[in-house]
């Protein structure tokens, strides 16, 4: 059989700090048959430029749908056949085909083989519907794809959530039941990482209810007793605390780092976002257990709701500054294409900025995108520069890792928290392309700037200059 070749493009241009690398992308190539050859482009580390080839797939973020765009004219006027997939594609297929040949609803696993197929016998179809993947006998991503300067490993243990908060797309993506990979598969996988630190990507490690925190003891368990030590790092709710096994499990295994959805401190405003699992839980005393077990927390908050004025958004602050959070992550409450939100917000005509796709370049969760309920949007990005100052000046990040010291007692764990506040310092990192963010900033965050390319930081600027998003309040 002729031998093909396929590349697969991961557009990134806004993020210049490469954390983690595409596993989707590593799927995909994972599924392709082996007569093809296989490139992946990562716009992490460079440039994606036009190179022969048969077949190019594309993934993206929603805030990269633009540059995504861009890159699949840039095949298609060479006249190769351009395919995209992921979460962006999969919300929003019929406007993605204005700009490439073939998009991939959901998760690629039911479909590649067919469309593969179809390409081969020049049948390909515009649209492929991927169906729930049944995570028994799950391929493994082909990592050796995968840029080698990647810090860390990652990997997925289950898919979907059932938890159906309003300005999240991932239940609408991967469905609201949790499906998860066998313990043992997932072992046998993280047998063949080579990196120390691995970030586990499932949105929730430890799910809800019992049976789910046995699994997660039974993960943890498998780890030590295969002896990988891992320095591990995942998300999951706050739950999590619920049972001290699980802690204890993670500690053992190497858990040093978890990420919190904390939203808000607010009662009302956690129930109008739906965020059911945070509701009555006493935050401090989760943080303590968490703490106890030498893990730090990476708490994510969200400003610019409903029901946000001057005062609640200084109550935040003040929450978040005392909390005893390690590494503060905040962003503006943004209304993602498939969410609930972004259908309400859109039907009340509240939108800002609607010509898209050109707009979807504002969609990286530091913009003002509709009036905040009880807030003059000019007001809100005041308040807005005031709480990135409060939380991360210099002062307060080195008084964060002192405490997080004394919290957790563990220097590893206060060091990766001080570098991610740090990195948090840039607009970069964000994850921003245009200007009027609130980040507040240095662009240089030692020791990740090395890893900073110039033709890159060139690149990108060219594109927020050349950017045509609407113009707003
Ligand atoms: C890990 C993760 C990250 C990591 C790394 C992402 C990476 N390099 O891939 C980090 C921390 C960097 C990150 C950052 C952000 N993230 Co994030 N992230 C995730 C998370 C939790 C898992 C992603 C993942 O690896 N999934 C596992 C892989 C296997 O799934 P997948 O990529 O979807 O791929 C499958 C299919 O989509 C398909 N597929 C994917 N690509 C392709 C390509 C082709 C050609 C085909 C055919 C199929 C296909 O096949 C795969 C297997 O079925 C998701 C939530 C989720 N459950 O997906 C959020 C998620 C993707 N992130 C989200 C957001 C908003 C962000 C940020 C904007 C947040 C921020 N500002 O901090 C940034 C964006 C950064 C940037 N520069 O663009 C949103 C995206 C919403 C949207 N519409 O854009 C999600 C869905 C979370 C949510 N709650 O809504 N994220």
């Amino acid at each position: 059989m002729d031998r093909k070749k396929l590349i697969l493009v991961n557009p990134t241009l806004s993020n210049p700090f490469p954390g983690f690398p595409p596993l989707g992308l590593g799927y995909v190539a994972a599924l392709t048959p082996k007569h093809w050859d296989i490139e992946i482009i990562d716009e992490n580390f460079e440039i994606a430029r036009f190179k022969e080839c048969d077949l190019v797939g594309l993934t993206g973020f929603t805030a990269m749908a633009n540059r995504a765009y861009q890159i699949a004219r840039m095949f298609k006027d060479k006249g190769v056949r351009v395919v995209m997939g992921g979460i962006h594609a999969s919300m929003m297929p019929d406007e993605a085909l204005q700009f490439v040949d073939t998009v991939v609803v959901g998760e690629v696993e039911s479909v590649w083989a067919s469309v593969i197929a179809d390409f081969e016998s020049g049948n390909l179809k515009q649209k492929y519907e991927g169906s729930q993947t049944d995570l028994k006998d799950l391929v493994h991503p082909r990592r050796d794809l995968f840029h080698e300067d990647y810090f860390c490993d990652t990997i997925q243990t289950a898919r979907g959530c059932p938890n159906d908060c309003e300005f999240c797309s991932v239940s609408q993506f991967n469905g609201f039941a949790y499906r998860l990979r066998p313990v043992e598969e997932v072992l046998d996988e993280m047998a063949t990482l080579e990196k120390k630190f691995l970030f586990i990507v499932d949105d929730n490690i430890v799910g809800s209810g019992p049976q789910r925190a046995q699994r997660a003891i039974a993960l943890a368990h498998g780890m030590i007793e295969r002896k990988f030590n891992f320095i591990w790092y995942s998300q999951t709710a706050l739950n999590v605390a619920d049972n001290e096994e699980v802690l204890a499990a993670f500690e053992e295994s190497g858990c040093r780092l978890l990420f919190l959805g904390i939203e808000s401190e607010d009662r009302e405003v956690l129930e109008k976002m739906n965020k059911k699992v945070n509701i009555q839980r006493d935050y401090h005393t989760v943080f303590k257990k968490i703490h106890d077990h030498h893990i730090g927390i990476h708490g994510s908050l969200i400003f610019g709701t409903d029901q946000d004025d001057l005062d609640m958004l200084q109550k935040r602050l003040d929450f978040v500054l005392e909390s005893h959070i390690d590494v503060i992550q905040y962003c503006t409450l943004t209304p993602y294409p498939g969410t609930r939100l972004f259908k309400r917000i859109y039907e009340q005509g509240r939108l800002f900025y609607t010509d898209f796709p050109a707009d979807w370049d504002r969609y990286d969760l530091t913009e003002v995108l509709f009036k905040p309920g009880r807030l003059d949007v000019d007001e809100y990005r005041r308040m807005m520069k005031h709480i990135g100052a409060q939380i991360f000046n210099r002062k307060a990040i080195a008084k964060r890792f002192l405490r997080t010291c004394n919290d957790t007692q563990d220097f590893l764990t206060a060091f990766w928290c001080y570098i991610t506040n740090r990195l948090y310092r840039t607009p970069q990192s964000s994850g921003s392309v245009h200007g009027d963010k609130f980040w507040y900033l240095s662009s240089k965050s030692w020791p990740f700037s090395v890893y900073m390319n110039p033709e890159m930081e060139v690149h990108r600027e060219h594109y927020r200059k050349t950017s045509t998003t609407t113009t707003g309040p």
